[in-house]
């Protein structure tokens, strides 16, 4: 089979097997979940600025995910690469669900997620995200992280731990009342991009500190 599609992803400094970022573990979900195969070219974060242009000549601020397209154009952003699959692709599995109050719904639910539980998230992992990397990145991610808000050390970001467990808990629990009436997944029987977006920031949190995701998410509610 011929890949031609390529997708570059992240991976930490130190060991380049921890495949963290959530927003490339969404672009993943719905690629894999339309059966479109593609090569992984794993990054690290100060590989992107230089390889992904030399890539993708179109990609001028450079991130992660881009998925490089057939026809050479470099594709950045998860939701902009799930709504290019689905409408590509209209025949494999749907993303978005058949109906446009469906995407609605699976859009404001990425909204809700990217808003109450990544925040905390990421207060959760800075120092984690940090031992990952090796010297290079670790310099990168210190610096790009203090710089964008205002100087505050990456140990001053993660403010305090126990309010950070508590907002999580707060916000899956909502979640989690959900999925209970749901039939398995966020909008029923079949996963779309909401279960994506959700399953792709726990993936985030297990991959930088699994005792921490054991305890935010696995043990935060009861059952
Ligand atoms: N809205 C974009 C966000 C992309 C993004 O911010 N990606 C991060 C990794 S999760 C990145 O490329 N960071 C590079 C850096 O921090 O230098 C998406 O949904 O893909």
């Amino acid at each position: 089979m011929i890949i031609a599609m390529k997708l570059f992803e992240l991976v930490d400094g130190k060991t380049r097997k921890n495949f963290f970022s959530p927003m490339v573990w969404r672009a993943k979900f719905a690629l894999n979940h339309k059966n479109v195969p593609y090569e992984s070219i794993a990054l690290t974060f100060t590989e992107i600025p230089k390889k992904i242009p030399e890539a993708c000549a179109n990609v001028t601020a450079p991130t992660v995910p881009t998925l490089k397209l057939e026809t050479g154009e470099g594709l950045q952003a998860s939701l902009a690469i799930a709504e290019y699959l689905e409408r590509t692709y209209p025949d494999h599995p749907s993303i978005f669900g058949e109906d446009p109050s469906e995407k609605n719904l699976q859009k404001f639910l990425e909204s809700y997620m990217s808003s109450k539980l990544h925040p905390a998230f990421q207060r959760l992992v800075y120092i984690e995200m940090y031992e990952m990397q090796d010297e290079e990145n670790g310099a990168y991610f210190k610096s790009s992280r203090e710089k964008s808000d205002g100087g505050k050390t990456l140990q001053e970001l993660g403010g305090d731990r126990a309010a950070n467990l508590k907002e999580v808990k707060e916000n899956l629990e909502l979640i989690h009342t959900a999925l209970k009436h749901s039939g398995g997944y966020v909008l029923g029987d079949k996963p779309g991009w909401a279960d994506f977006v959700l399953i792709s920031a726990l993936i985030w949190l297990n991959s930088c500190a699994p005792q921490t995701f054991e305890e935010a998410v696995l043990n935060a509610i009861d059952d």
